[in-house]
């Protein structure tokens, strides 16, 4: 539609029988209502738009540097692991030994007035016995004392595959407060589980 508005060479009169400023000002017109048009009607250039104006809060998403990540854990080992990855080279392995009890945390200032503020990480867990019912992980908020807020998810290794999957959270209920999110997991004495972590975006939209 746009093209048939502007102006075809046989459309044209000789140049020399026009006014130059008053034909740049009128094809400028007709490329901008058509831009206009074009911004409207196509629906991928509105979830550009959208997408633009949301802001990552997790400085080290992808587990790569561990910036911005604490670490707990209960044999001094590191949680930043190039074992296994979803993005990148690193990732998040927390357990994968007897007798863990590791934590993995970011503190964040989740601010008010989003249209939304979503939490969204990947995760793999592999076991040597799915029926393990004291190997978990778990994904927590705690305030900046160290006290609960809410468990937001949880893992067992009933749910080892060895494949990577995202989950997605609502942090909506904890909108401008500073808070620590934090991942955490535990094991017993014998069969070991592992749980991978990557690519943890905080996601705040639309303020
Ligand atoms: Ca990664
Ligand atoms: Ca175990």
């Amino acid at each position: 539609m746009c093209y048939s508005m502007l102006p075809t060479k046989a459309e044209d009169p000789p140049f020399i029988n026009k006014p130059a400023i008053p034909i740049m000002y009128g094809h400028r017109w007709r490329k901008a209502l058509c831009l206009a048009l074009f911004m409207l009607l196509t629906p991928g250039v509105t979830r550009v738009a959208q997408a633009d104006s949301c802001m990552d809060l997790v400085a080290d998403s992808s587990l790569e540097s561990g910036y911005g990540w604490s670490i707990k854990t209960h044999g001094g080992y590191t949680l930043l692991s190039t074992v296994q990855a979803h993005t990148g080279a690193g990732s998040a392995y927390l357990a994968g030994v007897d007798n863990a009890n590791d934590l993995l945390g970011t503190k964040l200032a989740l601010p008010a007035d989003q249209a939304s503020l979503l939490l969204s990480f990947w995760w793999k867990v592999n076991s040597e016995d799915r029926s393990d019912v004291n190997d978990k992980f778990a994904v927590q908020i705690v305030d900046g004392a160290g006290k609960m807020h809410k468990n937001l998810f949880t893992l067992g290794s009933e749910r080892a595959s060895n494949q990577w999957q995202q989950t997605t959270i609502d942090l909506q209920d904890f909108a401008n407060q500073q808070v620590q999110l934090q991942f955490v997991a535990k094991t017993d004495e014998a069969l070991v589980t592992d749980f991978f972590v990557d690519d943890v975006e905080v996601n705040a939209c639309g303020g």
